[in-house]
């Protein structure tokens, strides 16, 4: 097991899992955090102030607004001084929110949740209360925070019931990320999914957020929702929730949301880089992330064969039980990092908070003599290219399974470029770094790689080239350089093989020798898409989603960098019919050549195999950067 060394581990623990139970609407006291080794003594100061704290948002809980931000800070030390807000549900009336602050101040948090604590917070369907020895105002924090689930699975078309969902909650977010100054950041809406079923969702921030920052906490709690009947993610800073009952008041419903607008782009400035935003790391040490190599030894029965899942980049990866039940996947990293120890441990912090349901989550290391381990969550299927160039596996991959598939890539990259506080680039996206999931969820694995192993990872130049040929966009194989458009173009590469049911790097049309990419742009071109789509799934599909996703993967592959979409664009044109594509230009590596002409027509095009790379499926992952 991981060391158990502070409250700080428990505060991580309880947030890595999600927690699973049944969320009934009248007893929600069990959604508290609070900090278990960092006591104040009774009669102390800090119990003064915090009383008073206490007092000054009870008293204002009737503010009109339903938000209040109070500070004590009576005493001779700045350590004794506390600071303390509620928010209340933005639908709620005065006398709802009141009640709900009141029995957080006067006996929950003091007495019965977290009595004699520096730090705590509590969410209830009603408001929230948080306190802490140091200033949070203003900040946006997405840890600690817990995942309510309801249990029941959906019934009807779960496929459908998450398109709704995902339109319904892109529409809170474009409804209130406007909402600027001290206005309430709240909105509900409302979407019928079947005749005899709705689904009711609502977000909200604590209004001392900017809106990018709003934005931001909102499409990262979204993220983390598991398709039930039902999910909540209570945050620091914001709550997302979506039930199939009427959970909130119905007048509240924002009238004609406006169609879902592209994302804002991000602030300028990485939270991560700004000196006043460490707090995060109270909540997740180094430590918390440590385990022990005994552990992982007995749980991997010492790296036995038998317990072999495969060889990756950047090392082998096994299979785990931990004493606890637990299951894990360990890779062992055959590489040497040129950062120094505390350094790499920083990185790790870093990318373990990365939390994404298509992403593959980051437990924790071990760095001891000479093995360095990485812990992840065990992901029970195969990757991606298991499933879709066995032919015993293929027929398991129908066109919906392929479309969520290529919707859950899409939404993890996104929360790489965009959402997540770091902006990671993938740099090595591929079928076989795709894991699959017992409901065929798509986990991105490997991110972060970058990060942990080269020390620049803003856009910039690079003297070795991670990446894997045939998913590698012109620009980053032949110049090194790479930005977020190079992972938009393996993913059009991806999206093209999983339509295909091709490798590209062995596409082999008879008679032609082409490209999987240039194929695929040629029948395009041609008007005959159905062509390029995996025989397997010819007669299942649905027309219009294969043709838009072919599109969209021929606009990710297209040789200029800056004519590609983002990721951003990407998703949203999958989860709106309304956006209107442009035509595609001609794929990258289709022909070396910057002369190449976009006009030129079809027949030329077929004779324009003058310089292809050479065909090589490995990942070329030099260990050492210089
Ligand atoms: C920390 O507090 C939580 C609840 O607040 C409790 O479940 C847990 O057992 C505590 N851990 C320790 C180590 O005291
Ligand atoms: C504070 O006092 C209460 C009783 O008033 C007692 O139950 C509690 O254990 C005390 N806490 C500490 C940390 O001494
Ligand atoms: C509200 O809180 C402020 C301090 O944050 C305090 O001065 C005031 O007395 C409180 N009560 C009311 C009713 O305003
Ligand atoms: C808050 O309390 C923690 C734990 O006691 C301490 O490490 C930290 O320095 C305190 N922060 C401030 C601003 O006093
Ligand atoms: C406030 O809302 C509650 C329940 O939502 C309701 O029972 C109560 O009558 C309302 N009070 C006022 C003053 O509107
Ligand atoms: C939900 O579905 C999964 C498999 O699809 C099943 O294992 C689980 O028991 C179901 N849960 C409930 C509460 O029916
Ligand atoms: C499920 O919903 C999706 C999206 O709305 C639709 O394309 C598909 O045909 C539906 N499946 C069934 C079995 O009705
Ligand atoms: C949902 O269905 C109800 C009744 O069937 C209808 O009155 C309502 O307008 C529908 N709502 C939406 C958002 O379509
Ligand atoms: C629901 O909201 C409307 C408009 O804000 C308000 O008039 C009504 O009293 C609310 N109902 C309840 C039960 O709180
Ligand atoms: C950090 O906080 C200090 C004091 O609260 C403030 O003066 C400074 O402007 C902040 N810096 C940034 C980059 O936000
Ligand atoms: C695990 O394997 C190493 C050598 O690979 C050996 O030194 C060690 O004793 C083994 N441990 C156990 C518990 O078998
Ligand atoms: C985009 C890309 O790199 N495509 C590769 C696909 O495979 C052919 C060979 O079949 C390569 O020449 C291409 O470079």
């Amino acid at each position: 097991m991981a060391k158990e060394i502070s409250w700080f581990s428990v505060f991580f623990s309880i947030y890595m899992p999600i927690i699973l139970f049944s969320i009934s609407k009248s007893s929600n006291a069990q959604n508290y955090q609070c900090s278990n080794t960092t006591m104040f003594a009774n009669n102390s100061q800090y119990q003064a102030n915090l009383n008073t704290v206490f007092r000054y948002l009870a008293s204002n809980a009737t503010n009109p607004n339903g938000y209040h931000q109070a500070v004590s800070r009576t005493g001779n030390t700045n350590s004794e001084a506390v600071y303390g807000h509620f928010l209340c549900r933005g639908d709620q009336n005065a006398t709802v929110c009141r009640n709900c602050v009141t029995t957080a101040t006067t006996t929950d948090l003091p007495i019965t949740l977290c009595p004699n604590r520096k730090v705590a917070f509590v969410w209830y369907d009603d408001c929230m209360v948080r306190y802490s020895n140091q200033s949070f105002f203003g900040q946006m924090d997405t840890v600690p925070g817990m995942i309510l689930m309801n249990s029941n699975n959906v019934t009807g078309n779960t496929t459908r019931f998450e398109e709704l969902l995902g339109n319904m909650m892109n529409n809170v977010i474009a409804v209130q990320a406007p909402n600027g100054g001290s206005q309430k950041k709240f909105a509900s809406d409302v979407v019928n999914f079947t005749t005899f079923q709705t689904i009711y969702g609502l977000g909200q921030c604590t209004p001392d957020l900017s809106p990018n920052d709003c934005n931001t906490c909102l499409v990262s709690g979204i993220g983390q929702f598991q398709i039930n009947q039902g999910a909540q993610v209570l945050l620091p800073s914001c709550v997302v929730r979506y039930e199939i009952y009427p959970f909130f008041n119905l007048s509240s419903v924002v009238q004609a949301a406006p169609p879902p607008q592209p994302l804002p782009p991000p602030p300028r400035q990485s939270p991560a880089t700004n000196p006043n935003r460490t707090r995060d790391e109270d909540f997740t040490t180094v430590e918390s992330l440590q385990f022990d190599l005994a552990t992982l030894q007995s749980a991997t029965n010492n790296f036995s064969m038998e317990n072999k899942l495969g060889e990756g980049g950047f090392g082998s990866v096994y299979k785990g039980t931990l004493s606890n039940g637990r299951t894990i996947a360990v890779k062992r990293l055959s590489i040497n990092s040129s950062q120094g120890l505390q350094e790499f441990k920083n990185e790790i912090l870093l990318v373990a908070k990365l939390q994404h349901r298509n992403l593959v989550r980051l437990l924790g290391f071990c760095f001891e003599g000479q093995e360095k381990l990485l812990v992840y969550e065990y992901i029970p299927n195969k990757s991606l290219d298991n499933f879709l160039y066995d032919p015993e596996t293929q027929g398991l991959l129908d066109w919906a399974t392929r479309y969520k598939i290529i919707g859950g890539i899409a939404r993890g990259m996104l929360y790489l470029h965009h959402d997540s506080q770091l902006r990671i680039i993938h740099r090595d996206l591929k079928a076989s770094n795709v894991l699959l999931d017992a409901d065929m969820n798509a986990k991105i694995s490997d991110f972060g790689m970058a990060k942990l192993f080269v020390v620049d990872q803003s856009q910039g130049n690079t003297s070795r080239v991670v990446g894997t040929y045939g998913y590698m966009s012109p620009e980053y194989a032949m110049h090194g350089q790479f930005s977020n458009k190079s992972d938009v173009y393996s993913f059009g590469v991806l999206v093209l093989e999983i339509i295909s049911g091709q490798r590209n790097s062995t596409f082999y049309q008879s008679g032609e020798a082409e490209d999987l990419l240039c194929y695929a742009w040629k029948q395009w071109r041609e008007g005959m898409p159905l062509e390029f789509v995996d025989p397997m799934i010819r007669d299942s599909c649905t027309m219009d989603e294969v043709m838009r996703c072919i599109h969209i993967g021929l606009l990710c592959v297209q040789e200029s960098a800056d004519e590609r979409p983002t990721m951003a664009t990407v998703v949203l044109t999958l989860d709106s019919y309304s956006v209107t594509l442009s035509v595609p230009e001609t794929p990258g590596f289709f022909i070396k050549s910057k002369a190449f002409n976009k006009e030129v027509g079809s027949d030329q095009l077929s004779s324009g195999k003058a310089a292809y790379w050479s065909v090589n499926d490995v990942s070329i992952t030099e260990p050492e950067p210089r």
